[in-house]
């Protein structure tokens, strides 16, 4: 089997919620986001990746899905979907759409029909008897609540949900369950669609449910990560969705090592075509990820190359809708916010894999402003507050947490103009937007010719043009204490990437003498040092 993901494929992922909103109720939607599919084509990428648009009583933003097969009406209807799809492909863009199958809402049709007693659909979900007066086992959950929850009126029946109790965990024992999402896939393939991004999906078929080895977070994991039945469930909706129509997965593969994203991407084994994995992102976590340190440039290189040269095919990405604004963990209040939002564009665009850009890192989005939790909305985020209040964490303390954590960060709404809510909303928007649209938006950047968008447009095009970006291979030449540095070579093209990854001028080490035409940057002279977050693209001579 082939990768179906194409090498000059690059993703730009859009949180619907957030993105832009057309008739005035603060929520974005379906034909916000075709107002502004001029925007997107201009930046030169090929592919949306939507995070959830379906129905959902939006306990979870919409990863909690009511039905699979439906538009969530705030979001619009399946019409305004349909004229998406066209539109965009109109543009040369794909849509790909986010797929959750490890969990559903609890006011989807198959969990209510489990309430009401119907055996075919109780089998659906994982209902499991409480164990002498206590819970079925010792699991965790990723939300920081109990991962069970009582089952309707029984007396001793619980359900299982690894995120919030509106999220019951599909039974993937169940090949009646496997059956309903091959249904759904080929729904939204008939539809168009390129492909998805799977969620969490290296967690959806439990082995036991048997206690676990206690840990600090997620006890019992070792009972569903990568299991050797999520590989078989993978490998057959391959088969039976994506290959008849060269559709291409993405998954999101939490807690996953090399080995196992290895797997689970190997060509040969057709399960997925690439991998989100996590650990660059937890660079500067201590134990978990509400515990932040400073970021360390060179564990950041380090993990890069890591993965780079163990994986023959990455997803790249440093922003999502879970994540904090990358930028705002690399400089923090140290400035430099422009040149560091350059950088990364030079790093996205040149490492080996498919780029994923999220909503607004395009123009340098920062993290919220919010001085207080009334402001914060995410479940989780409200989760974690409450179970450290529970321990009594101090209030300053707990709210620095959440500042530096939460997943609202990055699911502020884009910010398009300097005006009124930032031109997202002509109503009151469902979640405050940043202080810094004054100065951070698309309408300013558009008007400048060296800005952070005009920077992330010309990384785009020249990946486009280039073989050694594209396809070419990946090798580490330096990582140190500020300077990170690889090479891209393909037959015929040599490029060498160098990164100051750091507040401070860094002098070139002597090791790293590169001889080349500077064919990309973030300013305009060079020496014999990098400046802040200077980044340069060199085509080595031949
Ligand atoms: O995220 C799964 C996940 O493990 C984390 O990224 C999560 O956001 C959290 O940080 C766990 O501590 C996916 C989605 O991307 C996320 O938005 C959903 O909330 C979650 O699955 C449940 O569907």
């Amino acid at each position: 089997m082939a990768r179906n993901v194409k090498s000059d494929t690059v993703v730009y992922q859009i949180y619907p919620r957030s993105y832009m909103d057309s008739d005035g109720d603060g929520i974005g939607d379906i034909p916000g986001i075709i107002s502004r599919l001029d925007y997107i084509a201009s930046l030169g990428v090929n592919t949306i990746w939507l995070s959830p648009v379906y129905a959902s009583p939006d306990d979870d933003n919409g990863y909690d899905i009511s039905d699979y097969k439906a538009i969530q009406p705030h979001f619009g209807t399946m019409e305004d979907f349909d004229r998406l799809i066209a539109e965009a492909r109109a543009r040369g863009i794909d849509i790909v759409m986010d797929l959750v199958i490890n969990h559903t809402s609890d006011e989807h049709e198959w969990f209510r029909r489990a309430l009401a007693g119907e055996e075919k659909y109780r089998n659906y979900y994982i209902i499991k008897e409480g164990k002498g007066g206590k819970l079925p086992n010792n699991w965790g959950n990723f939300f920081a609540e109990c991962p069970w929850t009582k089952f309707g009126d029984s007396e001793n029946e619980y359900y299982l949900h690894l995120f919030s109790k509106k999220q019951p965990d599909l039974n993937w024992h169940n090949p009646d369950v496997l059956a309903e999402i091959e249904d759904i896939m080929h729904f939204w393939l008939e539809k168009g669609v390129a492909g998805f991004r799977c969620d969490v999906i290296n967690i959806i078929y439990k082995n036991s449910y048997e206690d676990g080895k206690k840990k600090l977070i997620l006890t019992g994991s070792e009972h569903y990560l990568s299991t050797d039945g999520c590989h078989e469930i993978l490998a057959k909706l391959r088969s039976a969705c994506l290959e008849p129509y060269k559709a291409w997965a993405v998954g999101e593969t939490v807690f996953v090592d090399i080995d196992q994203a290895r797997k689970l991407t190997d060509v040969d084994r057709g399960e997925l075509d690439m991998a989100f994995s996590f650990e660059h992102m937890e660079v500067d976590q201590v134990i978990v990820k509400w515990f932040r340190t400073k970021l360390k440039p060179k564990k950041l290189m380090r993990t890069i190359s890591k993965w780079q040269t163990g994986l023959d095919w990455n997803a790249v990405y440093f922003e999502n809708h879970d994540q904090p604004r990358f930028i705002s963990r690399l400089v923090g209040a140290r400035g430099y916010r422009e040149e560091a939002s350059k950088m990364m564009a030079g790093l996205v665009m040149t490492l080996r894999g498919t780029p994923f850009i999220f909503e607004g890192q395009e123009i340098g989005m920062t993290n919220f402003d919010y001085e207080d939790m009334s402001d914060v909305m995410d479940i989780e985020s409200h989760n974690i507050y409450n179970l450290l209040s529970s321990l009594h964490l101090p209030k300053r303390l707990r709210w620095r947490m959440i500042r530096l954590t939460s997943r609202d960060n990055a699911r502020t709404p884009m910010q398009w103009t300097d005006g009124e809510h930032a031109g997202f909303t002509e109503g009151t928007p469902w979640l405050k937007v940043n202080g810094n649209h004054k100065t951070v938006n698309v309408k300013t950047e558009e008007r400048k010719a060296d800005g952070v968008l005009a920077f992330w447009k010309r990384m785009i095009a020249l990946r486009k043009t280039s073989d050694a970006l594209k396809e070419g291979g990946f090798e580490p030449l330096y990582e140190g204490g500020r300077i990170y540095a690889y090479r891209r070579r393909c037959e015929g093209e040599s490029l060498v990437a160098i990164f100051n990854m750091t507040a401070k001028e860094a002098k070139l080490p002597r090791a790293l003498k590169v001889e080349g035409e500077v064919i990309a940057s973030n300013y305009d002279t060079h020496g014999d040092a990098l400046l802040p977050f200077e980044f340069e693209l060199i085509r080595e001579e031949a």
